[in-house]
Parts: structure tokens; C-alpha cells; sequence
């Protein structure tokens, strides 16, 4: 299940509700979970961060579990930040953009 506090937060904060509420930041693996998330990035119109993290290569984006992501839904010309953007945020078009962790993101949690 995906739910969302409605609220902006620092990824770190936004991890905490996450764990605080029994889940973790939401992670699409498929397009229904990837729409599942969505549906709140549009309902709030804002951004929201996903659970995956750059790895050592730059451009290759990693499950909390270190295991490289399978499934991905790049915007266009993304990822672009050739290693300088640890972080995934998701567009409210649902499309996903490497971007730097300092941001103040929709938390979305899944359960
Ligand atoms: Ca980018």
C-alpha cells in the first residue's frame, strides 16, 4: 500500500515517517506501483523522492538493499547528474529525475 502524509519534508525526516508509520520511502517496481506513487505527486502537485540512492557508478540508482534497480522510468535526457545527484525524485507526471538529497520532498511511504 502507498500512502503519503501530504506533507514537504528532507529526505531524512521523510524516511523517519516512513519507518515511523511500520513502512519505508516509497520505491516503484513496476508501472502500477510507479502510478501508485504518482497518484499523490499529482493530488499535492509536488515532487516527491523515491527510496533509491546512486551507487558507486554514476547513474546506476540502488534499492535501500544495495541491489541496482531494475525497473526505472527516466524523464527525458535523465539521469543527468553523472554522479553529482544521489537522489531520485518523481515529477508529477510520474516520470523520475536524478537530483540532489538537500530538497524539501512529498513523503511518500509504502507499507
Ligand atoms: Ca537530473
Amino acid at each position: 500500500m502507498i500512502v503519503s502524509s501530504g506533507k514537504t519534508e528532507e529526505i531524512e525526516k521523510s524516511k523517519t515517517t516512513c519507518q515511523g508509520i511500520g513502512g519505508r520511502m516509497a520505491t516503484p517496481r513496476n508501472d502500477a506501483e510507479n502510478n501508485g506513487i504518482s497518484f499523490f505527486t499529482i493530488k499535492h502537485n509536488q515532487y516527491a523522492y523515491l527510496g533509491l540512492k546512486e551507487g558507486p557508478k554514476a547513474g546506476v540508482f540502488h534499492y535501500p538493499s544495495g541491489i541496482p534497480a531494475l525497473y526505472t522510468r527516466w524523464s527525458k535526457n535523465e539521469p543527468s547528474g553523472q554522479g553529482q545527484e544521489n537522489c531520485v525524485e518523481m515529477y508529477t507526471d510520474g516520470k523520475w529525475n536524478d537530483k540532489g538529497c538537500n530538497q524539501r520532498r512529498l513523503t511518500v511511504c509504502e507499507l
